[in-house]
């Protein structure tokens, strides 16, 4: 796209917005674009067309957003991430353009029904879970509330496997999402930059006897930008989301063609796009894969190198770039950065060492999202060593200068020199990351309170000791437009009716639903609402597992990544324990339940894998036993992602948040819950802190042992095996697993889950057991008043307004981005 050319020319066939315009566009992109005429186009087809029409709407705001923000060298922030969970895009779009009436007419009128074409996209799974949705929701709010920004990340050819069941076991499939192209993205092939990997540092002296240095060998590859429109929600803004693709410099080697090498003629071409080709599945780090390294260094090098030729492309001088742009870390895997900019700096633009480091720690910022020792991550430094020569010696001079600024603060405390070192001499060296963004950041934040609390006091105590002004917390929020407008329309019908239309973009509005929480005329229509959504999710469910549920029963859902931390198979020990009191008891007549879990294991974590069996195993059983499958259910649904998670969170009546206290740095699915009117029952842990105290300690679950009770009872010794002898129920439950009730009478199957329990328990489950009991039996009272559940369901959702990720998108602004909203005009 010329970015001059004036956009009026093509506005009323290409921009229109009413149903004939976006009819006719439908049908011209389907024979123009697509190829295909209606007697023979496939939905997909279609969805292609109205995809394309819909993106020609964009373009234009796309268009006078880049221009107005290039003219007024509006303050940017630049958002770098490993993982983008954007979701699926056509429906998110439509409503941010106001069309989705329009469009849903148009394409009616093609004979289809938009409910279908919006179900055909393959959906972006850039992302492992939380930090990936995180980082969408913050481009939606940024763009939302017309704030300059650009997110910048990886296109990874495939995205998180796609999870397939087999006999209760998870299996990876590939997820080839470009298969069939992705019409949102514009490849901008003159926005490519080159990286070096490996090679040697040479040190020369420069015309003005400077001394520098110089990196050479190595391999060259190309990291190209493919731009996707990130439109704001009733507004004219549309800022980007730029992912960056690796590319050989050369894409046919033709010497070693001529030699008849054609192997090697297109090894290179593979070998350099190998680094974007697939995401790490993982969401806890494992150290030491080169690829991963080369991953997080094109993303930050493409990242840098485009700010810098957007900032001297506007005749801006380079010491002012930290007031031109402000880069926020998500987590570690683009901390490189900090090195990278320092190269860039010196070598490229030779600028002198403390210039550089001063404009470097006024760029960026970084952001904290787990506080498992395991997730920090650390690299070995032979490995630093061979792939990024140059950035390891810049990582020694500035942990030089860092480490004599430490000693003159601290003199005589080596320990604590050697604990903020940047590189880990305790055993084998490792580079660590956290501290590098510690370091090279004016602000570090945690996720929510309790975890800011937690960072300040344990993994980063040094640097807060050093640097108390630095830190800062930033609860997560998400997107009412995703979570609320796009998932669940009737409950965002009601919301407008009782707070006025535009609550979408002003989530503090939903207190004026408070009052209605008390005037049960309107229960039945919110339940109604819940109970459409619930009809809606049991035909989904039958329709991909063959399990029958019954709507009317209590949705009991657990959904997130499978984590020991994340204590699914806590869930399932309740289970295990109610089937088994109400065999026992056949008079015990506890609510119909549901048990709804879903969630994707890493590959290589096998315990992860087995809780995934252990669901699948007990819900055999459970749903065929006569004696409790009118009381008991239990389903996982497949493939957990953004998609199915807009099926699921308007359809819980209980959210399961049940993490061990001080392992969940947040949690964001507790956030699309609650604003769906689901009741939480959980620990106080992450965001759930803050969510029972906004949403009212009378409205809320709450179990378990707090963080500080936590490290109590480690530090006291902690013995799973004496809660297991002690409690009949529990050893009941336990017993019933190692006997291999729910494995065939196979008692090796979870054996290593049962042993661990009982001798490890890492995640304290046994000692977490009887009050998560007790809090589900009070679940269960609660549950028979209909009208109490109601008006609590209520009031959660008109006190969720303080988690929008608007309002944390504006405390960024205010504390850390400094940024001013640019609007737009039309
Ligand atoms: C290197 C592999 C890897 C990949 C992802 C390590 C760590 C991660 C993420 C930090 C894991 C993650 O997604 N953390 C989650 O971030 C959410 C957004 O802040 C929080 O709400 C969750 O509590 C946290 O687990």
């Amino acid at each position: 796209m010329d970015e001059t050319a004036s956009p009026t020319e093509h506005e009323h066939t290409r921009t229109g917005l009413s149903v004939d315009a976006l009819h006719r566009a439908l049908l011209d992109n389907l024979f123009y674009v697509v190829g295909r005429f209606p007697a023979v186009a496939t939905q997909q087809d279609y969805y292609r067309a109205l995809a394309f029409t819909v993106r020609d709407r964009l373009l234009h705001r796309w268009l006078r957003t880049v221009q107005t923000y290039k003219a007024e060298r509006s303050r940017t922030v630049c958002y770098l991430s490993a993982e983008y969970l954007p979701g699926p895009q056509l429906g998110h779009n439509l409503l941010a353009l106001g069309i989705s009436d329009n469009a849903g007419e148009a394409v009616r009128r093609a004979g289809l029904e938009l409910e279908d074409l919006i179900e055909a996209e393959a959906e972006p799974g850039l992302g492992n879970g939380g930090l990936g949705r995180l980082a969408a929701c913050y481009l939606d709010s940024l763009a939302t509330l017309q704030l300059p920004a650009i997110g910048y990340g990886l296109r990874y050819e495939y995205g998180i496997f796609r999870q397939r069941i087999d006999e209760g076991w998870q299996v990876e499939v590939a997820d080839s999402w470009l298969r069939d192209g992705n019409p949102w993205e514009l490849r901008r092939p003159h926005i490519a930059f080159e990286i070096r990997l490996g090679g040697h540092t040479e040190r020369y002296l420069d015309a003005h006897g400077h001394s520098r240095v110089r990196w050479v060998g190595g391999e060259l590859i190309r990291g190209v930008a493919y731009d996707t429109p990130i439109p704001g929600y009733g507004v004219y803004n549309s800022n980007l989301l730029r992912l960056w693709a690796a590319e050989a410099t050369e894409s046919f080697d033709f010497g070693s063609f001529n030699a008849g090498d054609y192997q090697g003629a297109m090894r290179r071409k593979i070998r350099s796009e190998t680094v974007s080709r697939v995401l790490y599945p993982n969401d806890e780090p494992e150290t030491g894969k080169r690829l991963r390294l080369l991953q997080g260094y094109l993303l930050v090098s493409c990242s840098l190198q485009d700010m810098l030729r957007i900032h001297l492309g506007s005749g801006d001088s380079l010491d002012r770039f930290h007031q031109r742009f402000v880069v926020q870390l998500n987590d570690t895997h683009p901390a490189i950065a900090v090195a990278e900019l320092m190269r860039l700096l010196l070598d490229e633009h030779g600028m002198r060492w403390d210039p550089a480091w001063e404009l470097t720690r006024r760029t960026f910022a970084y952001t904290n999202h787990t506080l498992l020792p395991e997730a920090l991550e650390k690299w070995p430094l032979p490995l630093f060593e061979e792939t990024l020569p140059r950035h390891l010696e810049i990582i020694f001079d500035i942990n030089q200068c860092f480490l004599d600024e430490v000693r003159i603060r601290f003199p005589h405390d080596d320990a604590l020199a050697t604990r903020l070192s940047l590189i880990d001499e305790t055993g084998p060296r490792y580079v660590r990351m956290a501290h590098l963004a510690c370091v090279g950041s004016f602000s570090i934040n945690g996720v929510a309170r309790l975890h800011t609390g937690l960072l300040t006091d344990t993994v980063l105590r040094d640097f807060h000791a050093l640097w108390p002004e630095r830190f800062n917390n930033k609860t997560n929020g998400v997107s009412p437009r995703r979570f609320s407008n796009l998932s669940n329309p009737g409950l965002c019908a009601l919301l407008s009716r009782v707070a006025g239309p535009g609550w979408a973009a002003d989530a503090e509005r939903l207190r004026l639903l408070e009052p209605y929480a008390h005037q049960p005329e309107i229960y039945p229509e919110w339940r109604r609402i819940k109970l459409e959504r619930k009809r809606a999710l049991a035909r989904y469910i039958a329709a991909q597992t063959g399990v029958a549920v019954d709507p009317e029963s209590m949705f009991d859902v657990q959904v997130k990544r499978i984590h020991e931390y994340k204590r699914q198979h806590l869930n399932v020990l309740h289970i295990i324990a109610l089937y088994s009191r109400i065999k026992m008891d056949p008079a015990l007549d506890p609510v119909p339940r549901t048990f709804v879990f879903g969630g994707k294991a890493a590959p290589g974590y096998a315990m992860a894998k087995l809780i995934i069996k252990l669901i699948h195993s007990v819900g055999e059983v459970v749903n065929r036993d006569p004696a409790v499958r009118d009381r008991l259910r239990v389903v996982f649904v497949p493939d957990f992602n953004v998609k199915v998670a807009q099926r699921i969170y308007p359809a819980a009546d209980l959210s399961e948040q049940i993490s061990l206290a001080g392992k969940e740095a947040s949690g964001t699915g507790n956030m699309k819950f609650a604003l769906n009117g689901a009741l939480t029952i959980g620990t106080l842990d992450g965001a759930n802190v803050e969510i029972r105290e906004e949403v009212g300690p009378e409205n809320f679950f709450l179990f378990g042992l707090t963080s500080a009770e936590v490290d109590a009872l480690k530090r006291s010794g902690y013995c799973p095996y004496g809660c297991y002898r002690e409690n009949p129920l529990l050893r009941e439950a336990i017993d019933l697993l190692a006997e291999g009730l729910f494995s065939h009478g196979d008692r090796d199957l979870f054996r290593p889950l049962v042993d661990h329990l009982l001798h490890r328990d890492d995640y304290m489950l046994l000692a977490d057991f009887q009050s998560y009991v007790d809090c589900q039996d009070r679940v269960d009272r609660a549950f028979r008043d209909a009208d109490s559940w109601t008006r609590m369901s209520m009031l959660n959702v008109a006190r969720m307004g303080r988690f929008s990720s608007d309002r944390v998108v504006q405390e960024y602004c205010r504390d850390i981005w400094r940024l001013e909203p640019v609007t737009i005009r039309p």
